[in-house]
């Protein structure tokens, strides 16, 4: 039997102690919640990575699991090709890549932005001689290397790169390439992720109402989660109107209707001891669409009250 260990290897990586792989080398900058859930997703699909944090013990411990632990953002962006970073804002970006060598680069910005953030990051990996994409990571840490858990990341910009990289690009979660405008994945996941927020506002409320009674909000949640679930489809039927021009086709609750029940979620609000606030701004919107003359509408006219 061949015994196969670094001291015999005739490839000199080999015997450098380097493993033999034909998945790309990453460079990854930031190894916050997030980068270090992807940096452990691309070291357990054998791609060797080459990491980089501004708190070094951060890139210690992945050095532990297998990963190459630079000395500098520089020396991380020289060491492979293809760099992502994935750092808290858009100007902690600009203080990592300032003073790094992006020439020839594949430049991957993982860190959540606004769309017009990521357009000009865009134009200032252009102007530094790299290729750009940027990514709205649509995925908590634990879902990331969790294949079956959802998670999936946008991505926008350059398609030549994203379809280079693409199987790297999909190993710690599902890709989804929305656009050659650097600021449209920026743009979805904003889009998502503010309505996941509406959806976490109207969660609180359901909470605060019940929060003084004798229910074990633990009793609510499922029906909470089923509901939301259940009225989810809903969005397919504000899109096609949107896009069809006419609101009240399809409807099935009139906004007229919803409007006249408005009032009595105010007054169980008020018996309750709960307030109102995060649902009074939309029922106010619901109002002056019906005054304009949507009573008909569903609530899809409410989209065009919020469009300045
Ligand atoms: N975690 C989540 O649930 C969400 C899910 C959706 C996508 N987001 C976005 O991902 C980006 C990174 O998020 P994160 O969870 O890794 O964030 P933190 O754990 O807070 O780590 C932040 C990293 O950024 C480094 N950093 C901050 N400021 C600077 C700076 N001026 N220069 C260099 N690096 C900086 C920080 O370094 P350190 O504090 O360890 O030294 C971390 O590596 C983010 O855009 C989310 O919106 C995550």
């Amino acid at each position: 039997m061949t015994q196969h260990s670094a001291e015999n290897a005739e490839n000199p990586a080999e015997k450098a102690g380097e493993k033999i792989t034909d998945k790309a080398p990453v460079t990854l900058l930031g190894l916050g919640a997030m980068g270090t859930a992807l940096a452990r997703a691309w070291l357990a699909a054998g791609h060797p990575l080459t990491v980089w944090n501004r708190t070094p013990a951060r890139a210690a411990a992945l050095a532990a699991e297998g990963a190459k632990a630079a000395d500098s953002a520089a020396a991380a962006v020289a060491a492979n090709p293809l760099v992502v970073v994935c750092l808290l804002d858009d100007a902690s970006v600009a203080d990592t890549l300032d003073g790094t060598d992006l020439t020839g680069k594949d430049l991957v910005n993982l860190t959540t932005t606004t769309p017009a953030e990521a357009r000009a990051r865009a134009r200032w990996a252009h102007e530094r001689g790299a290729r750009y994409l940027d990514g709205g990571i649509m995925a908590v840490p634990p879902m990331i290397g969790a294949p079956g858990a959802g998670g999936y990341v946008l991505h926008s910009g350059s398609r030549e790169l994203f379809e280079q990289h693409r199987e790297t690009l999909a190993t710690p979660a599902g890709a989804t390439y929305v656009g050659t405008d650097p600021g449209f994945a920026a743009l979805y996941d904003m889009a998502l992720l503010g309505a996941m927020y509406g959806m976490f506002a109207g969660a609180a409320h359901a909470f605060a109402l019940i929060r003084k009674e004798d229910i074990d909000p633990v009793a609510l949640a499922p029906l909470l989660a089923d509901w939301l679930v259940a009225m989810a489809p809903s969005v397919h039927r504000t899109a096609a109107n949107l896009r069809g021009g006419d609101y009240t086709e399809g409807v099935v609750s009139s906004l007229a209707m919803q409007v006249a029940g408005t009032p009595a979620f105010l007054r169980a609000a008020e018996e309750q001891g709960a307030s109102a606030e995060l649902l009074r701004p939309y029922f106010d919107l619901m109002r002056r669409r019906l005054d304009e003359g949507g009573g008909d509408e569903d609530l899809t006219g409410v989209v065009d009250l919020l469009v300045r």
